[in-house]
Protein backbone atom coordinates (compact mmCIF):
# COMPACT_ATOMS: atom_id res chain seq x y z
CA UNK A 1 0.00 0.00 0.00
CA UNK A 2 1.57 3.80 -0.80
CA UNK A 3 0.96 6.77 1.53
CA UNK A 4 1.03 9.56 -0.59
CA UNK A 5 0.80 12.98 1.44
CA UNK A 6 -0.78 15.65 -1.39
CA UNK A 7 -1.50 19.27 -1.58
CA UNK A 8 -2.65 21.00 -4.72
CA UNK A 9 -2.16 20.61 -8.42
CA UNK A 10 1.43 18.82 -8.53
CA UNK A 11 0.10 16.61 -5.38
CA UNK A 12 -3.36 16.01 -7.42
CA UNK A 13 -1.39 15.00 -10.35
CA UNK A 14 0.22 12.37 -8.88
CA UNK A 15 -2.14 11.51 -6.70
CA UNK A 16 -3.94 10.66 -9.92
CA UNK A 17 -1.47 9.00 -11.65
CA UNK A 18 -1.30 6.34 -8.30
CA UNK A 19 -4.73 6.07 -8.66
CA UNK A 20 -4.66 5.09 -12.08
CA UNK A 21 -2.46 2.01 -11.46
CA UNK A 22 -3.56 0.84 -8.05
CA UNK A 23 -6.34 -0.68 -6.36
CA UNK A 24 -8.26 1.23 -3.82
CA UNK A 25 -6.82 -1.05 -0.92
CA UNK A 26 -3.68 -0.07 -2.27
CA UNK A 27 -3.66 3.85 -1.87
CA UNK A 28 -4.25 6.01 0.57
CA UNK A 29 -4.41 9.90 -0.37
CA UNK A 30 -3.36 12.38 2.77
CA UNK A 31 -4.06 16.36 1.61
CA UNK A 32 -3.45 19.26 3.31
CA UNK A 33 -5.99 21.14 4.85
CA UNK A 34 -4.09 24.25 6.12
CA UNK A 35 -5.74 26.19 2.74
CA UNK A 36 -8.78 25.72 4.23
CA UNK A 37 -10.73 29.25 5.01
CA UNK A 38 -14.31 30.33 5.82
CA UNK A 39 -16.06 32.43 3.06
CA UNK A 40 -19.62 33.86 2.66
CA UNK A 41 -20.04 31.39 5.88
CA UNK A 42 -19.02 28.38 3.20
CA UNK A 43 -15.85 25.75 4.52
CA UNK A 44 -13.77 25.92 1.46
CA UNK A 45 -11.31 23.46 1.29
CA UNK A 46 -9.45 23.68 -1.79
CA UNK A 47 -7.10 21.11 -1.70
CA UNK A 48 -9.34 18.19 -0.91
CA UNK A 49 -11.35 19.70 -3.62
CA UNK A 50 -8.67 19.58 -6.50
CA UNK A 51 -7.76 16.51 -5.57
CA UNK A 52 -11.60 15.35 -5.55
CA UNK A 53 -12.11 17.07 -8.56
CA UNK A 54 -8.91 15.65 -10.55
CA UNK A 55 -9.05 11.79 -9.20
CA UNK A 56 -12.95 12.32 -10.78
CA UNK A 57 -11.30 13.38 -14.34
CA UNK A 58 -13.84 16.46 -13.48
CA UNK A 59 -11.32 19.69 -12.68
CA UNK A 60 -10.02 22.42 -14.19
CA UNK A 61 -6.46 21.65 -15.53
CA UNK A 62 -5.55 25.23 -16.98
CA UNK A 63 -6.85 26.82 -13.66
CA UNK A 64 -5.03 24.09 -11.59
CA UNK A 65 -8.62 24.25 -9.56
CA UNK A 66 -12.55 24.23 -9.75
CA UNK A 67 -14.27 22.51 -12.12
CA UNK A 68 -13.71 22.09 -15.79
CA UNK A 69 -16.89 23.69 -18.16
CA UNK A 70 -18.05 26.11 -14.47
CA UNK A 71 -20.14 28.61 -15.71
CA UNK A 72 -20.00 31.62 -13.19
CA UNK A 73 -23.76 32.77 -12.68
CA UNK A 74 -23.54 32.91 -8.82
CA UNK A 75 -20.34 35.17 -8.45
CA UNK A 76 -21.94 37.44 -11.08
CA UNK A 77 -25.11 37.63 -9.19
CA UNK A 78 -22.57 37.93 -5.94
CA UNK A 79 -20.51 40.92 -7.27
CA UNK A 80 -23.94 42.87 -8.67
CA UNK A 81 -24.92 42.72 -4.49
CA UNK A 82 -21.40 44.17 -3.74
CA UNK A 83 -20.12 40.72 -2.50
CA UNK A 84 -16.02 40.10 -2.95
CA UNK A 85 -15.00 38.76 -6.13
CA UNK A 86 -11.37 38.14 -5.58
CA UNK A 87 -12.08 34.44 -4.61
CA UNK A 88 -13.93 32.97 -7.46
CA UNK A 89 -16.72 30.31 -6.56
CA UNK A 90 -17.81 28.39 -9.92
CA UNK A 91 -21.71 27.32 -9.68
CA UNK A 92 -20.65 23.83 -9.57
CA UNK A 93 -18.21 23.71 -7.26
CA UNK A 94 -20.52 25.77 -5.11
CA UNK A 95 -22.69 23.14 -4.30
CA UNK A 96 -19.39 20.78 -3.07
CA UNK A 97 -19.06 24.07 -0.66
CA UNK A 98 -22.97 23.76 0.51
CA UNK A 99 -22.96 20.52 0.84
CA UNK A 100 -20.02 20.07 2.78
CA UNK A 101 -21.35 22.80 5.20
CA UNK A 102 -24.32 20.79 5.38
CA UNK A 103 -22.53 17.91 5.77
CA UNK A 104 -20.47 19.28 8.90
CA UNK A 105 -23.17 20.99 10.33
CA UNK A 106 -25.05 17.66 10.81
CA UNK A 107 -21.62 16.73 13.00
CA UNK A 108 -19.98 14.68 10.74
CA UNK A 109 -16.18 15.21 10.24
CA UNK A 110 -14.10 16.48 7.51
CA UNK A 111 -12.98 12.73 7.08
CA UNK A 112 -16.67 11.65 6.53
CA UNK A 113 -17.49 14.65 4.68
CA UNK A 114 -14.87 13.84 2.31
CA UNK A 115 -15.49 10.56 1.83
CA UNK A 116 -18.97 11.08 0.98
CA UNK A 117 -18.61 14.18 -1.66
CA UNK A 118 -15.67 11.73 -3.26
CA UNK A 119 -18.48 8.50 -3.16
CA UNK A 120 -20.55 11.47 -5.02
CA UNK A 121 -17.52 11.71 -7.75
CA UNK A 122 -17.50 7.91 -8.73
CA UNK A 123 -13.97 7.51 -6.51
CA UNK A 124 -13.32 4.77 -5.04
CA UNK A 125 -9.47 5.62 -3.91
CA UNK A 126 -9.82 6.74 -0.45
CA UNK A 127 -8.88 10.94 -0.10
CA UNK A 128 -8.28 11.72 3.54
CA UNK A 129 -7.69 15.21 5.18
CA UNK A 130 -4.36 15.65 7.22
CA UNK A 131 -6.46 16.02 10.23
CA UNK A 132 -10.03 16.63 11.25
CA UNK A 133 -9.23 19.44 13.23
CA UNK A 134 -8.74 22.84 12.24
CA UNK A 135 -5.21 24.26 11.19
CA UNK A 136 -4.69 27.59 9.26
CA UNK A 137 -1.67 27.68 7.13
CA UNK A 138 -0.80 31.70 8.18
CA UNK A 139 1.78 33.35 5.86
CA UNK A 140 3.57 36.61 8.16
CA UNK A 141 4.83 38.51 5.17
CA UNK A 142 6.86 42.12 5.29
CA UNK A 143 3.10 43.71 5.29
CA UNK A 144 1.80 41.49 7.85
CA UNK A 145 0.39 38.42 8.66
CA UNK A 146 -2.15 37.06 6.42
CA UNK A 147 -4.52 33.97 5.91
CA UNK A 148 -3.58 32.04 3.12
CA UNK A 149 -5.94 32.32 0.63
CA UNK A 150 -5.82 36.32 1.35
CA UNK A 151 -1.81 36.01 0.62
CA UNK A 152 -2.45 33.23 -2.20
CA UNK A 153 -5.27 34.47 -4.16
CA UNK A 154 -6.63 38.16 -3.15
CA UNK A 155 -2.82 39.26 -2.73
CA UNK A 156 -1.37 36.86 -5.50
CA UNK A 157 1.62 35.83 -3.17
CA UNK A 158 3.06 39.74 -4.03
CA UNK A 159 4.03 40.30 -0.33
CA UNK A 160 7.94 39.17 0.56
CA UNK A 161 7.12 35.97 3.04
CA UNK A 162 9.25 36.15 6.49
CA UNK A 163 7.92 33.33 8.10
CA UNK A 164 4.93 30.94 7.42
CA UNK A 165 2.71 29.71 10.45
CA UNK A 166 0.74 26.58 10.93
CA UNK A 167 -2.15 27.81 13.57
CA UNK A 168 -3.39 24.59 14.98
CA UNK A 169 -1.01 21.63 13.79
CA UNK A 170 -0.03 21.47 17.93
CA UNK A 171 -3.27 21.03 19.17
CA UNK A 172 -4.57 19.04 16.21
CA UNK A 173 -4.02 14.99 15.54
CA UNK A 174 -3.67 13.23 12.29
CA UNK A 175 -7.11 12.12 10.84
CA UNK A 176 -7.89 8.36 12.05
CA UNK A 177 -7.26 6.98 8.27
CA UNK A 178 -3.70 8.84 8.17
CA UNK A 179 -3.19 7.99 11.80
CA UNK A 180 -3.81 4.12 10.96
CA UNK A 181 -2.06 4.11 8.02
CA UNK A 182 1.33 5.29 9.81
CA UNK A 183 0.56 2.32 12.04
CA UNK A 184 0.58 -0.25 9.52
CA UNK A 185 3.91 -1.78 8.63
CA UNK A 186 2.81 -3.25 4.90
CA UNK A 187 3.11 0.36 3.72
CA UNK A 188 5.39 -0.11 0.35
CA UNK A 189 6.21 3.63 0.42
CA UNK A 190 5.73 7.04 1.39
CA UNK A 191 5.55 9.51 -1.55
CA UNK A 192 5.61 13.36 -0.51
CA UNK A 193 4.13 14.25 -3.51
CA UNK A 194 5.30 17.48 -6.11
CA UNK A 195 3.27 19.78 -4.02
CA UNK A 196 4.74 23.16 -2.72
CA UNK A 197 6.78 21.93 0.44
CA UNK A 198 6.18 25.27 2.74
CA UNK A 199 2.66 25.60 1.78
CA UNK A 200 1.17 22.34 1.14
CA UNK A 201 3.45 19.77 2.68
CA UNK A 202 4.61 21.18 6.13
CA UNK A 203 1.36 21.58 7.37
CA UNK A 204 1.12 18.04 7.26
CA UNK A 205 4.43 17.42 8.87
CA UNK A 206 3.60 19.83 11.55
CA UNK A 207 0.88 17.36 12.93
CA UNK A 208 2.62 16.08 16.07
CA UNK A 209 4.64 13.33 15.44
CA UNK A 210 4.15 12.62 12.23
CA UNK A 211 7.56 13.79 11.04
CA UNK A 212 8.83 11.21 13.33
CA UNK A 213 6.48 8.65 12.76
CA UNK A 214 7.26 8.94 9.08
CA UNK A 215 11.35 9.22 9.72
CA UNK A 216 11.49 5.94 12.01
CA UNK A 217 8.46 4.12 9.24
CA UNK A 218 10.08 1.22 7.77
CA UNK A 219 8.70 2.25 4.35
CA UNK A 220 10.90 4.42 2.49
CA UNK A 221 9.94 8.20 2.37
CA UNK A 222 10.31 9.43 -1.28
CA UNK A 223 9.74 13.32 -2.30
CA UNK A 224 9.00 14.15 -5.94
CA UNK A 225 10.69 17.49 -6.66
CA UNK A 226 7.92 20.20 -7.38
CA UNK A 227 11.09 22.41 -7.98
CA UNK A 228 12.29 21.54 -12.12
CA UNK A 229 15.68 24.04 -13.17
CA UNK A 230 15.19 26.65 -10.29
CA UNK A 231 11.85 27.40 -10.79
CA UNK A 232 8.77 26.07 -9.86
CA UNK A 233 6.48 24.16 -12.36
CA UNK A 234 3.50 26.04 -10.81
CA UNK A 235 2.99 28.62 -7.91
CA UNK A 236 5.13 30.77 -5.70
CA UNK A 237 7.41 27.53 -3.85
CA UNK A 238 9.98 29.31 -5.96
CA UNK A 239 9.41 32.77 -4.52
CA UNK A 240 9.38 31.57 -1.07
CA UNK A 241 12.14 29.54 -0.96
CA UNK A 242 14.18 32.70 -2.77
CA UNK A 243 12.63 35.00 0.53
CA UNK A 244 13.00 32.45 3.24
CA UNK A 245 16.89 32.06 1.86
CA UNK A 246 16.58 28.39 0.87
CA UNK A 247 18.29 27.39 -2.37
CA UNK A 248 15.57 27.29 -5.26
CA UNK A 249 16.95 23.42 -6.87
CA UNK A 250 15.97 19.96 -5.97
CA UNK A 251 18.79 19.96 -3.78
CA UNK A 252 17.16 22.72 -1.73
CA UNK A 253 14.20 20.82 -1.32
CA UNK A 254 16.23 17.89 -0.48
CA UNK A 255 17.43 20.30 2.35
CA UNK A 256 14.70 20.79 3.19
CA UNK A 257 13.29 17.82 4.40
CA UNK A 258 16.64 16.61 5.59
CA UNK A 259 16.01 13.57 7.80
CA UNK A 260 12.80 13.20 6.64
CA UNK A 261 13.67 11.73 3.12
CA UNK A 262 15.35 8.16 2.36
CA UNK A 263 14.90 9.33 -2.18
CA UNK A 264 14.10 12.11 -3.96
CA UNK A 265 12.95 12.48 -7.72
CA UNK A 266 14.10 15.07 -9.42
CA UNK A 267 14.29 16.20 -13.30
CA UNK A 268 16.80 14.87 -15.14
CA UNK A 269 17.66 18.31 -16.26
CA UNK A 270 18.54 18.91 -12.52
CA UNK A 271 20.44 15.28 -12.67
CA UNK A 272 23.90 16.86 -11.63
CA UNK A 273 22.28 17.53 -8.03
CA UNK A 274 22.55 13.59 -7.16
CA UNK A 275 25.91 13.59 -5.75
CA UNK A 276 25.83 16.90 -3.92
CA UNK A 277 21.87 15.43 -2.65
CA UNK A 278 23.41 12.37 -1.58
CA UNK A 279 25.37 14.11 0.86
CA UNK A 280 22.04 15.65 2.04
CA UNK A 281 21.60 11.84 2.49
CA UNK A 282 18.53 10.53 -0.31
CA UNK A 283 19.30 8.96 -3.15
CA UNK A 284 18.47 10.28 -6.18
CA UNK A 285 16.02 9.37 -8.72
CA UNK A 286 16.56 11.49 -12.01
CA UNK A 287 13.56 10.81 -14.40
CA UNK A 288 11.06 13.41 -16.33
CA UNK A 289 9.13 14.69 -13.56
CA UNK A 290 6.80 17.63 -15.33
CA UNK A 291 3.38 16.33 -15.45
CA UNK A 292 1.70 17.29 -18.86
CA UNK A 293 -0.61 14.50 -19.53
CA UNK A 294 -2.88 11.52 -17.76
CA UNK A 295 0.21 9.27 -19.34
CA UNK A 296 3.07 11.35 -17.87
CA UNK A 297 0.96 10.85 -14.43
CA UNK A 298 0.58 7.40 -14.88
CA UNK A 299 4.93 7.30 -16.10
CA UNK A 300 5.65 8.82 -12.90
CA UNK A 301 4.02 6.81 -10.13
CA UNK A 302 5.27 3.79 -12.07
CA UNK A 303 8.83 5.31 -11.52
CA UNK A 304 8.35 6.81 -8.12
CA UNK A 305 6.96 3.11 -7.15
CA UNK A 306 9.71 1.25 -8.96
CA UNK A 307 12.71 3.58 -6.93
CA UNK A 308 10.71 2.99 -3.39
CA UNK A 309 11.61 -0.90 -4.61
CA UNK A 310 14.86 -0.56 -5.20
CA UNK A 311 15.07 1.59 -2.21
CA UNK A 312 13.46 -1.15 0.04
CA UNK A 313 15.53 -4.15 -0.92
CA UNK A 314 18.96 -1.92 -0.43
CA UNK A 315 17.74 -1.23 3.36
CA UNK A 316 16.66 -4.79 3.80
CA UNK A 317 20.16 -5.61 2.45
CA UNK A 318 21.52 -3.10 4.79
CA UNK A 319 23.63 -1.41 1.53
CA UNK A 320 21.65 1.82 2.06
CA UNK A 321 23.03 2.18 5.69
CA UNK A 322 24.70 5.24 6.07
N1 LIG B 1 -7.16 30.22 -6.81
C1 LIG B 1 -7.05 31.44 -7.43
O1 LIG B 1 -5.93 31.81 -7.77
N2 LIG B 1 -8.14 32.22 -7.64
C2 LIG B 1 -9.37 31.86 -7.26
O2 LIG B 1 -10.34 32.60 -7.46
C3 LIG B 1 -9.53 30.57 -6.64
C4 LIG B 1 -10.79 30.10 -6.26
C5 LIG B 1 -10.89 28.80 -5.71
C6 LIG B 1 -12.13 28.25 -5.39
C7 LIG B 1 -12.23 26.98 -4.86
C8 LIG B 1 -11.07 26.23 -4.65
O3 LIG B 1 -11.17 24.98 -4.15
C9 LIG B 1 -9.81 26.74 -4.98
C10 LIG B 1 -9.72 28.03 -5.51
N3 LIG B 1 -8.47 28.57 -5.84
C11 LIG B 1 -8.37 29.79 -6.43
C12 LIG B 1 -7.23 27.82 -5.67
C13 LIG B 1 -6.75 27.79 -4.23
O4 LIG B 1 -6.48 29.04 -3.71
C14 LIG B 1 -5.52 26.89 -4.25
O5 LIG B 1 -5.93 25.72 -4.90
C15 LIG B 1 -4.99 26.30 -2.98
O6 LIG B 1 -5.40 26.84 -1.84
C16 LIG B 1 -3.48 26.18 -3.14
O7 LIG B 1 -3.19 24.95 -3.65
Amino acid sequence: MILALAGGVGGAKLANGFAKILDPDQLLVVVNTGDDFEHFGFPISPDLDTVTYTLAGMNNAEAGWGLAGESWEFMNALERLGGEGWFRLGDQDLATHVMRAKFLNEGQNLSDVTARIARRFGILHPIVPMSDQRVRTVVETETGKMPFQIYFVRERCVPVTKHIHYEGANEAVPSEKFAAALDRDDLSSIIICPSNPLLSVAPILALPEVRGRLISHNAPVIAVSPIIGGETVKGPAAKIFRELDLEVSALGVARYYGDLLDGIVIDSKDAALASSISEVGPQTLATRILMQSSSDQIQLAREVMEFSKLLSRRDDRGVGET
